[in-house]
């Protein structure tokens, strides 16, 4: 995830200095889609070339940056007719770097550059096929492509508009996108696209516009293919061009006007309440002032125009979304971030994973003594929850560690050791001094973190970035979902040789393939969990039990409820009960239970008969129709059923929902619980 914001204006004179204010603070407004670096691009002192100003961190360090950029060049002319774009990274591809940052360049003399929010999961291949026509690549991005695509076919088709140039790229691009383009050949004009990333276009005039609706035409087909090779470069193949069959697009009445491109409205409510929510594919071009809209082919159920909405909110209202705080938010995403986990990586055609991050150390892992999994609380609990599969699909003793205890014992830590880091901020102290220990051992060592260029992803020899985007709550929510499926991934990859294991890994790979959808569904027991809460939040204790795979939610439920809610509870293994806990339990003692229909199930209905004949009344998660279980149970939460090992992804929704629904009834700050920071660092 990362934030786009451009600014173009249309016989509004406006100085570079103006134009810089606007693009600085669109993207603070970004920021909370990604914060690792941030750039911006804007024409130079004389109008004739791009100038790019980009830095490492926050945005306010790009915001110095410009400032120092201001003081020997003349930003205070008015320029009539200007297009600048701004981008915040949270980086997938490359650290976070000022070369990494975007926008990125086509060339040395930046006649394209480019913004972009997502994976371009091709990039390899295109990135060959533009080094074999000479193109030298200067970052680590995936994005770089991009901006060097573009140029290769102005040159190619020096004819061609802007618009038309970026609809042939996009026709070559796989994965997610939401870009904006900007170029010295096309002063003054600006595209901006999409494809499973968000984009808007604010629209401001002096008067009222005279439409509220732009049409949709109809672009140019696809000119050639890149024909992919298994090992190497692409070549062009020339396809029959069809006759464009759009008239010009239609301007906007209004002589004057501004536009901004923006990753969401919190950068453009302050500019202007009109705008149109671009759909995927829908490439929007300015030109000579007027915007138009258009699409690569007419689809049955395409509407015919884009509608400009009127905005009726506050800024922090459209930063959250519809959502009151953060967590919430970064809840209601994971249908969205675990596909993001799983993008280029999961090929469900040919029932491949590929983590190209530890592609090249897979021979190596597979022949370690053991795999350690070492992570601090919830991303701790995610080894928790995949390391029974793990030890199935790799065949090696899994041991788990919370990092300080596996440092407080000197853990003995052999060369033959794989150790795995798991970090949603890549700087926990205790992870990393636990990594430096396992390494000063001669253990190979695995990164798997969801802030690329942290200390635990460079201190690493290999790793996974979970891509789940930043996470802001301080509660993990989102980055649990992504970790566990990395870990899941990780497995595939290890048995992908394995005869034996074939169905195995075919009904989890079809798990995963529905596992957004599922997600959805359990999202939709919100309404359900918050009567529970009602329910709930004046208690002083909960308990949450399960066994087995589903262990882990138990312990990252009561986690949850601890560090947003202040109220004690217990995340209990069922097989204990009768050795301790058992003696918690009468009917006053609210108690939830995770009850799937795995190979645990028999032992997990012992557990709730024991509860019942103590009178407890348990709140029961299980399967959907599970009428059997369902006559146990106080309450019920239904969850969609999908394979075992995957269940512990969906039964942890229904907890995330409970702590945030206790946690807002009790009046707690659920973003920011007290005593507790996103980042730990220190001992
Ligand atoms: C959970 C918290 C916390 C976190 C650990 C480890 O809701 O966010 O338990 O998981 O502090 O943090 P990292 O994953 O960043 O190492
Ligand atoms: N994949 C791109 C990169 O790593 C964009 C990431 C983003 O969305 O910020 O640079």
């Amino acid at each position: 995830m990362c934030g786009i914001f451009a600014y173009l204006n249309y016989l509004t004179p406006k100085t570079r200095r103006e134009v810089l204010e606007y693009l600085v603070t669109g993207l603070k407004r970004l920021e909370y889609r990604g914060y690792d670096s941030a750039g911006v691009a804007v024409d130079s002192d004389d109008g004739k070339g791009i100038t790019l100003v980009k830095q490492t961190g926050k945005v306010k360090i790009l915001e110095d940056a410009i400032k120092e950029f201001m003081t020997g060049h003349d930003i205070d002319t008015p320029i009539s007719t200007h297009c600048g774009i701004s981008h915040t990274r949270w980086a997938t591809h490359g650290v976070p770097s000022d070369l990494n940052s975007h926008p990125q360049r086509s060339d040395e003399e930046n006649s394209f550059v480019v913004v972009h929010n997502g994976i371009i999961t091709n990039y390899k291949d295109v990135k060959k096929f533009l080094e074999k026509r000479g193109y030298r690549f200067e970052s680590e991005t995936d994005t770089e492509i991009i901006a060097k695509l573009v140029h290769h076919l102005y040159l190619q088709h020096p004819n061609y508009s802007f618009r038309e140039l970026v609809e042939q790229v996009i026709q070559q691009m796989e994965g997610a996108f939401a870009l904006a383009f900007k170029s010295k050949h096309f002063p003054g004009e600006c595209v901006a696209t999409r494809r499973g990333s968000p984009l808007l276009v604010g629209i401001k005039t002096k008067t009222r516009l005279a439409t509220d609706h732009i049409p949709i035409l109809y672009g140019k087909d696809q000119l050639f293919i890149l024909e992919h090779r298994p090992h190497g470069a692409g070549r062009e193949v020339p396809m029959i061009p069809r006759t464009e069959s759009t008239s010009e697009f239609q301007p906007l009445e209004d002589k004057e006007v501004e536009y901004f491109f923006a990753s969401d409205a919190s950068a453009v409510i302050e500019h202007t309440n009109r705008v149109i929510y671009l759909e995927d594919d829908d490439v929007a071009a300015v030109k000579d002032g007027a915007l138009s809209i258009h699409r690569l082919k007419k689809s049955l159920d395409d509407k015919h125009a884009r509608e400009i909405i009127t905005l009726k909110m506050e800024i922090q209202e459209i930063m959250k979304g519809s959502y009151e705080y953060f967590m919430q938010k970064e809840i209601f995403e994971q249908p969205e971030s675990v596909i993001n986990t799983m993008r280029g990586r999961v090929n469900l055609v040919n029932n491949t994973v590929t983590l190209g991050g530890i592609k090249e150390y897979i021979p190596e892992i597979k022949r370690c003594r053991r795999l350690m999994l070492i992570g601090c609380g919830t991303s701790y609990h995610s080894a928790v929850a995949t390391r029974q599969l793990l030890e199935e699909l790799t065949e090696l003793p899994v041991m788990v560690e919370l990092a300080s205890d596996f440092l407080d014992r000197n853990t003995p830590i052999f060369r033959d050791d794989v150790c795995f880091f798991i970090s949603q901020s890549g700087e926990t102290a205790d992870t990393l001094m636990a990594l430096r220990y396992c390494k000063q051992r001669g253990a190979l060592i695995v990164g798997i973190t969801n802030t690329v260029g942290s200390s635990i992803c460079r201190e690493s020899h290999c790793g996974v970035h979970i891509n789940a985007g930043p996470e802001i709550g301080v509660a993990s929510t989102k980055a649990y979902t992504s970790q566990f499926i990395s870990l899941v991934m990780f497995g595939l990859v290890m048995s992908e040789d394995r005869i034996s294991l074939q169905t195995r890994r075919q009904e989890i790979l079809e798990g995963l393939k529905n596992l957004d959808s599922q997600i959805k569904e359990v999202l939709k027991l919100d309404l359900q969990v918050l009567e529970i809460a009602k329910d709930l939040f004046q208690q002083k204790s909960l308990l949450i039990m399960g066994r087995g795979y589903n262990f882990a939610t138990c312990m990252e439920g009561a986690l949850k409820v601890k560090e947003l809610t202040y109220m004690h509870c217990e995340g209990i293994m069922a097989g204990e009960l009768k050795h301790g806990p058992l003696a918690l339990v009468d009917d006053m003692m609210p108690i939830v239970m995770i009850v799937m229909r795995d190979c645990v199930y028999n032992k997990t209905i012992n557990a709730i008969q024991q509860v019942k004949a103590r009178g407890g009344q348990p709140i029961v998660i299980c399967e959907e129709n599970d009428k059997e279980t369902m006559q146990f149970a106080h309450k019920v939460l239904e969850v969609p059923k999908t394979v075992d090992c995957l269940q512990g992804v969906l039964t942890v929704i229904p907890m995330q929902l409970l702590s945030y629904h206790i946690a807002v009834l009790r009046g707690c700050n659920v973003d920011c619980p007290r005593n507790l920071a996103k980042s730990v660092t220190v001992e």
